[in-house]
């Protein structure tokens, strides 16, 4: 399988996350990715190439243009305003309060646009994410045109980004930028699933009345963990989106033989709506050691998560998201990708 890569995405190096409130060096770091390209190199996964370059346009086909326009002049007006540390919000337009006004200054503006206080913004944030859509255009675009599947090695991840909102340490939704590049070339529907520990709550949202995507998600119930306020199962999408979502959260401690039912299950749901592609959003956060995460997946798992994900016998485009073992992401990222590969 071919990879997807850019040094570019290492310009994010950002030194502050707001965990427990204390500020820690963030989970989601450079190091990830040098963890993963050097087990995709060691496994002879297959070639690596350099994303191509594709603008802003395709970014603006999922993200508004003001909030697009907020993260790249945000850490200079930050700056510009002197403050010292990195762009974190301390307000936010929550209930009981208007979020219908868009503040002009950059404090306000940090909390509008943030969905938690967990990521900060800093220099290189922009690139990094730009970075990021573009290797998961070139995966999609490469699948597209063969046909056979590929890895876009995406960082910062996606999936927690929605239309005019960032956090849970993402900007740009990459699988909404690429399922959405899909339909443009002429597919007529496209299938997103995501195995992150986390639920996809950005591209749940944006989805969430479309029956071109079908979008599921299994994840760790929002009862007790990240992200909290979206990923229940009774969300089943809205108007012509009735039926097109799918949730399944499960409970903390879940080990592979509890975690590949669901598996199974939109699997099936797959393989009923028949899309021209599917995208699936991997995070390996799932795994037993993960830092945040509370699901017990073993390494040797995510090679089984492979080998049946091929059974659904679609042209897949793996994009990146999570996983913070970051001794063992490379490890877990690559089994899984082999498992199909070999499958
Ligand atoms: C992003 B992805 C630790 C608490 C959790 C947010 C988790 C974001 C996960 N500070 N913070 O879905 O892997
Ligand atoms: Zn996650």
């Amino acid at each position: 399988m071919l990879t997807f890569h850019s040094e570019r995405t290492k310009l994010r190096q950002a030194r502050t996350e707001l965990n427990g409130g204390e500020l820690v060096t963030p989970f989601e770091c450079p190091e990830r990715v040098d963890m993963i390209i050097d087990r995709v190199r060691q496994q002879r996964l297959g070639e690596i190439r350099t994303p191509d370059e594709y603008g802003l346009v395709p970014v603006l086909a999922i993200h508004d243009a003001r909030y697009v326009d907020f993260l790249e002049r945000a850490w200079d007006d930050w700056q510009g305003a002197g403050l010292a540390g990195e762009p974190i919000p301390a307000i936010w337009p929550t209930r009981r309060l208007r979020d219908d006004r868009i503040p002009d200054s950059i404090r306000g503006e940090v909390g509008y646009y943030a969905l938690g206080g967990d990521t900060s913004l800093c220099p290189g944030t922009f690139e990094a994410a730009q970075a990021s859509k573009d290797i998961a255009l070139s995966a999609l675009d490469h699948v597209f045109d063969t046909r056979a599947s590929a890895f876009g090695l995406c960082r910062p991840p996606g999936h927690h980004a929605a239309i005019d909102q960032y956090g849970g340490y993402c900007f740009f939704n990459n699988a909404a930028i690429a399922a959405q590049r899909a339909l443009d070339r002429g597919a007529e529907r496209v299938a997103i699933l995501d195995i992150d520990f986390h639920h996809g709550n950005g591209t749940q949202d944006i989805f969430y009345r479309r029956d071109d995507v079908l979008v599921q998600s299994i994840h760790g119930d929002p009862q007790h963990e990240f992200p909290y306020f979206l990923g229940f199962a009774d969300e089943t999408g809205e108007q012509a989106g009735q039926g097109f979502n799918v949730n399944y959260p499960l409970p903390s401690g879940t080990g592979y033989a509890d975690w590949r039912k669901p598996l199974d299950r939109a699997i099936a749901r797959l393989s009923a709506y028949q899309p021209d592609l599917l995208i699936v959003s991997v995070g390996v956060d799932t795994y037993e050691n993960d830092p945040i995460s509370s699901f017990r997946l073993k390494s040797e798992d995510f090679s089984d998560c492979g080998r049946l994900l091929k059974q659904a016998g679609l042209p897949t485009v793996f994009l990146m998201e999570g996983g913070y073992a970051v001794a063992e992401i490379g490890i877990n990222t690559v089994n899984l990708l082999s498992g199909f590969d070999d499958a």
